[in-house]
């Protein structure tokens, strides 16, 4: 097998690329954005996002690595009034999910959140749609006045709340790298967590898997 798969490489050299994996090493100005990570997103939850619950690990390691270097890590969270606007029975597109203070709204306990992580609570007004992490919060303050520069972000879903942040978050000047094995979509319509991708990386995003992310070092600014 070895040696088969030795000789292949010898013979097509052109064709198979050892790729070196793209390491991407975490900086100073570096924090960690979740998006929405709560029980209600999750499969058995009440707007369940299809194998949700595969980012938890994915996060739990990003979450150690930026832990490790005392990097800042945000987590938002969907926190709606009982008559919220996105409700189906209040006329909107959702069914009710995270109403504020449940168990659906609550982050699932196998996401290792440290302490020390800033919670960021987002449509809480129940008369507005709020999708991303800056609508209504003071993230963009709380990343200026830490001097973040560039964010990772991972959550959920990728076609509605982490969409919105990564764009906000471009807008902002942010430079931003989606940790892509860390979200998932809810695809109300199929195609839509590709769509969702590809309008984030044209509009300049990057792109890294949480494994690309080189634990052993930390730098400072490019
Ligand atoms: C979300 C639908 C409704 C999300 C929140 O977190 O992506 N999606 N509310
Ligand atoms: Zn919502």
């Amino acid at each position: 097998m070895t040696k088969r798969a030795f000789k292949l490489h010898q013979q097509m050299p052109m064709q198979l690329p050892l790729q070196a994996p793209l390491q991407t090493h975490l900086q100073t100005q570096d924090a960690l954005l979740i998006v929405d990570v709560q029980n209600d997103f999750l499969p058995g939850g009440r707007l369940a996002v299809p194998q949700g619950d595969a980012v938890i690990p994915v996060l739990n390691h990003t979450i150690d690595l930026f832990a490790g270097h005392a990097l800042p890590i945000y987590a938002s969270r969907d926190w709606h009034p009982p008559d919220h606007c996105s409700f189906q029975t209040h006329g909107g597109p959702w069914p009710v999910h995270c109403v504020a203070g449940s168990h659906g709204a609550d982050f699932p306990a196998a996401l290792a959140l440290p302490r020390s992580a800033s919670i960021l609570s987002k449509a809480t007004a129940a008369q507005e749609e709020a999708y991303s992490a800056f609508a209504g919060t003071d993230l963009a303050s709380q990343l200026h006045a830490q001097g973040i520069t560039r964010l990772f972000i991972g959550g959920l879903a990728t076609d509605y709340c982490v969409r919105r942040s990564v764009e906000d978050a471009l807008s902002l000047g942010f430079t931003v790298l989606l940790v892509q094995d860390a979200i998932r979509a809810v695809e109300l319509h199929p195609g839509d967590g590709k769509a969702a991708l590809d309008a984030m990386l044209e509009q300049g995003a990057g792109l890294v898997q949480w494994r690309d992310i080189d634990p052993s070092r930390m730098e400072g600014p490019d």
